[in-house]
């Protein structure tokens, strides 16, 4: 056993689990590593890995009985009309009370992409080129001016892409918005497992962890001290979103008064999947009454399939992971500091640290979904939306969710937005982008705006 003066007791207890493995450089290392290497594994706890890696290997067990939940459809022109009134007219109240905070995750490594570094970063403009944070910062910006409200923008980090993600926003001054109003803290991390259920090294003094998912989120929100933060400045409504959908409408008033109307903890967007295989998870009802979410790899291939009488998707309201959190409601469940969602388990390539270099192995990686929290309360709702105004993510380098789609996703929106403006738009010309400093919805448009004869048009505010 290996020693070091004043650490027995962590030393014992590595030894204790099996997980002696962590120190086959110690020979190697010098003494502050070592002290490093401790300080990282006297935070682990141990028996909740043992039992994440028990869970892992036995599968997720089948979720409880469900049906498909209840939803609010979008508004017909006959139906609904009058509750959509009084709801946007209750939202547009809220924002501009300063109730409503907006609040990205951004703590994801964007592996998938392609992209080394922060996904806020990755240009996404068709024509502007703007970064994803550009975007989002500049419509809690041009909500702020419409409302005449400071809307604080909360980011959620993760270690790994913390620093980068600070020094982006103050290099570019933050687009404009006011230090005061935006809070970046980082989320948890937890170490993963090789396939033997032992801990993985990262460098001889490091043990490998990965973020904690965007369940996490909520932990952090109230560890951080943001969430006291909020209620200090009279926010009631935090409004969560990816970083990854350009077209996500951050500060939404409809959605925003049905949430107060209808006194909802959580509240939800949902929207028509496309297909049976899309890979969004599903609204659903739990057998206890509960609404929440299945993901897309847990829902049986039979209920995907599954029709109604009307020949739709039976399981068709599929969630674009935008949700309603009162403030009230996350410090009851965060309880100040930390909330217990469950981890789920998944099996991806981990880069470990071995005599020979850095070797990909299989392991597991351990993260909570946000859409845990929603069958926690319930009240609870989930209100339609429409998925070309509201839905690109960005999650591949090509093909279907990818940054070609979401572009052409964001100009067929410009051009929609543009021809309801009765605007027209020069045959000559290929991509059209609206910067949501001039627009978050048809009407902001100036109903004098020409739209110059260019190949490629970015319309922006005149400058004056
Ligand atoms: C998520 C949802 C899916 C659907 C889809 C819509 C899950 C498990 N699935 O799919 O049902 O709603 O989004 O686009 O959520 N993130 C963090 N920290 C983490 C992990 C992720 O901040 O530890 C952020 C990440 O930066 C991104 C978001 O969470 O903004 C979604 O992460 P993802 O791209 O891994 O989610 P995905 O595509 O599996």
């Amino acid at each position: 056993m290996i020693s070091f003066p004043g650490r027995e007791e962590v030393i014992r207890r590595v030894y204790d689990h099996g997980q002696e493995r962590i120190f086959d450089f110690w020979n190697e290392i010098s003494d502050s590593e070592k002290l490093r290497l401790l300080d990282d594994v006297e935070s682990i706890d141990f028996t909740l890995l043992e039992r994440l890696f028990r869970q892992a290997e036995q599968g997720s067990p089948p979720p409880m009985g469900f049906e498909p939940a209840p939803y609010i459809p979008l508004a017909g022109e006959e139906e609904g009309g009058a509750e959509f009134r009084e709801a946007r007219e209750r939202g547009r109240e809220l924002i501009s009370e300063g109730a409503v905070a907006a609040f990205v995750v951004a703590g994801g490594q964007g592996s998938r992409l392609g992209f080394d570094g922060p996904k806020g970063l990755f240009s996404a403009g068709p024509v502007s080129g703007k970064s994803l944070f550009q975007i989002h910062a500049e419509q809690i910006r041009k909500s702020s001016e419409k409302f005449g409200v400071r809307i604080p923008w909360l980011i959620m980090t993760s270690h790994s892409n913390h620093d980068q993600t600070v020094r982006f926003l103050e290099d570019n001054s933050r687009f404009g918005l006011d230090a005061a109003d935006v809070y970046v803290f980082p989320q948890g991390m937890i170490p993963s497992l090789d396939l033997e259920g032992k801990l993985i090294l990262e460098t001889p003094s490091s043990i490998f962890k990965n973020p904690d998912g965007h369940g996490g989120s909520l932990g952090a929100l109230a560890g951080s001290g943001t969430l006291h933060a909020m209620r200090e400045r009279g926010i009631r409504i935090i409004s969560y979103f990816q970083v990854d959908n350009p077209l996500v409408s951050i500060i939404d008033p409809l959605f925003i008064g049905f949430h107060s109307l209808r006194k909802a903890d959580i509240s939800s967007k949902g929207l028509m999947k496309a297909y049976p295989e899309e890979r969004i998870g599903v609204f659903v009802r739990f057998d206890n009454g509960a609404i929440g979410v299945v993901e897309y790899s847990d829902l049986p291939e039979e209920l995907q399939k599954q029709r109604d009488e009307r020949g739709r998707l039976r399981y068709r309201m599929g969630s674009i992971a935008i949700h309603l959190f009162g403030v009230d409601y996350l410090e009851s469940i965060t309880g100040g500091t930390d909330l217990s969602l469950p981890f789920h388990a998944a099996r991806k390539k981990i880069g470990s640290h071995t005599a020979n270099g850095i070797r990909e192995i299989d392991g597991y990686k351990f993260e909570k979904f946000v859409f845990d929290a929603l069958p926690l309360t319930e009240r609870n709702i989930v209100l339609e939306t429409k998925r070309e105004e509201e839905f690109a993510p960005i999650k591949n380098p090509s093909g279907v969710d990818s940054v070609e789609s979401a572009q052409g996703l964001m100009d067929a929106r410009a051009r929609r937005w543009l021809r309801e403006r009765g605007i027209d738009v020069p045959p000559s010309t290929a991509v059209v982008e609206i910067s949501p400093l001039l627009a978050l919805e048809p009407g902001d448009i100036p109903a004098s705006l020409r739209v110059p004869d260019r190949k490629r048009v970015n319309l922006e505010p005149d400058k004056d």
